[in-house]
């Protein structure tokens, strides 16, 4: 074997609980050295039963007693990663999690590279590759949309989709084969009615994964907050945080840098950007951030324009798109008809006005928010698969792509051979989602982005 190239032989162990003081810490090992390893580490217990917790004295690398604690076995395959698997639950301490590993170490075991047990679970065919990345999307789920399609993910919703669509392929792919391979006993072989049935049934169920991916389920949607100097973005920002996160005062150009922060409303993770007022006289170091905020908002999900009644600045023809929504601030400035005027000239213009808010009267203030959470939020049909991450998009565009290229070829009378070809490229495609033939590079970007002993 090859010097420090990690082996599926070796049994990795981990903490499986965050770093620091706790109730309890857990370590777990896998391979099928962790039975043996158990037993050094605790010399005075006989081997436990599958799936049964029992009392354990654990002993030190130097058998010195080391913790009293809780221990399981999990005989293969019957666990989280198919192999024989350990755990062990101690006293939350982070020394006697490093001398719990140490021990673990020294009797064989291998410290776990993030995300290894995992992987083990889907070389093990425990889970397919999706399911695997459900799990790394339901530790990292910060809101409660997220978990729930995450669970979903991991029960297997999106894969038995990808799994039947890939069937119905295989199917006519397996007829296509015969034909070509075997034409003089098969003469009448070929294309026939119900394949033509199953690529369109495969090419509509693509289509609606396509329509349903939601990837800022997963990253956040983008809000940026903009407008001119000195209408009330810091200000804004600091109150729907609820703590003096950005500088604010009277004077015009505070705000230079972009400052971003991270908010969660139920279903809807956003990412909120404060920013440089925009106007032309801007010089200098302000007329860089005027720049970068320029370039922010091209490149946000949605631009909040900020107009304030003494001085409504409406946003130029650079920013205006169906992603700029106006909001009125400094509300307690104007008496309700300048408001309403004001109101109707953003309708006059074609911009989408999201209503009057005022901080320092504390007004609109968490209807606002509320306001855009709720044009933030994923329009998802009931039951509807949803897919999150990029990977899956791109491989369920180009299974759509490939696809359309069979039908066509299909109606232009192209041969079977060439047919054969265009849905074999699709069906791996769609295969990919699910880890079949996914190479070790890509294996490793996925892993790499769990935590340590998961
Ligand atoms: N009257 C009034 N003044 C406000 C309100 N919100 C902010 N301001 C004031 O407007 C000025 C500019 O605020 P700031 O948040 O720094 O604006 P920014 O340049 O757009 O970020 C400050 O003096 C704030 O105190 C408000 O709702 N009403
Ligand atoms: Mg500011």
């Amino acid at each position: 074997m090859l010097e420090g190239v990690p082996s599926l032989a070796d049994t990795i162990v981990a903490p499986a609980t965050a770093r620091g003081e706790a109730a309890i810490a857990i370590v777990r090992l896998s391979g099928s050295e962790a039975p043996r390893i158990l037993q050094c580490l605790a010399p005075k217990l006989s081997l436990p039963v599958s799936h049964h917790l029992r009392r354990a004295t654990l002993v030190d690398a130097y058998g010195k007693p080391l913790d009293d604690a809780m221990v399981a076995l999990m005989v293969a395959p019957h666990s989280y990663t198919g192999e024989m698997v350990v755990e062990l639950y101690l006293h939350g301490s982070p020394t006697i999690v490093d001398a719990t590993l140490t021990s673990c170490l020294a009797h064989g075991a291998r410290l776990a590279r993030p995300g290894e047990f995992t992987e083990r679970a889907f070389l093990n065919g425990r889970m397919d590759l999706a399911q695997a990345e459900a799990v790394a999307d339901l530790i990292h789920a910060r809101s409660e949309f997220e978990r729930h399609l995450a669970k979903r993910q991991l029960d297997g919703e999106l894969s038995r989709k990808i799994g039947d669509i890939c069937t119905w392929l295989e199917g006519v792919l397996a007829a296509w084969r015969a034909a070509t391979d075997f034409p003089e006993q098969l003469p009448d072989a070929g294309v026939e009615p119900q394949h033509e049935v199953a690529l369109e049934h495969a090419a509509l169920a693509v289509a609606e994964l396509v329509a349903q991916a939601h990837l800022e389920v997963k990253r956040g949607a983008r809000v940026v907050l903009c407008g001119a100097p000195n209408v009330g973005k810091s200000t804004l920002l600091n109150a729907w945080v609820g703590q003096e996160r950005v500088l604010v005062d009277e004077s015009p150009g505070t705000t230079r840098d972009p400052i971003e922060v991270e908010l969660y409303d139920g279903a809807v993770r956003w990412s909120l950007w404060d920013t440089a007022g925009i106007h032309g006289a801007a010089t200098g170091v302000e007329a860089r951030g005027v720049e970068m905020s320029r370039a922010r908002i091209r490149s946000a999900d949605v631009a909040i324009w900020l107009i304030e009644p003494k001085r409504p600045v409406w946003p130029d023809a650079e920013v205006v798109g169906p992603n700029l929504w106006v909001l009125g601030s400094r509300a307690d400035l104007a008496d309700p008809p300048t408001r309403t005027a004001l109101a109707l000239e953003a309708a006059k213009r074609g911009l989408a006005f999201l209503g009057w808010v005022s901080v320092r009267a504390g007004l609109g203030i968490a209807e606002s928010r509320a306001a855009i959470v709720q044009r933030l939020a994923p329009k998802v049909p009931e039951g509807a698969i949803v897919v999150v991450r990029e990977r899956h998009l791109q491989a369920l565009k180009e299974a759509a792509a490939q696809l359309q290229e069979t039908q066509q070829l299909l109606q232009q009378g192209g041969t079977l051979d060439l047919c054969t070809l265009a849905l074999e490229a699709s069906t791996r495609s769609l295969g990919r989602i699910l880890g079949r033939d996914v190479d070790g590079a890509v294996l490793d970007r996925i892993f790499s982005d769990f935590c340590l002993g998961k």
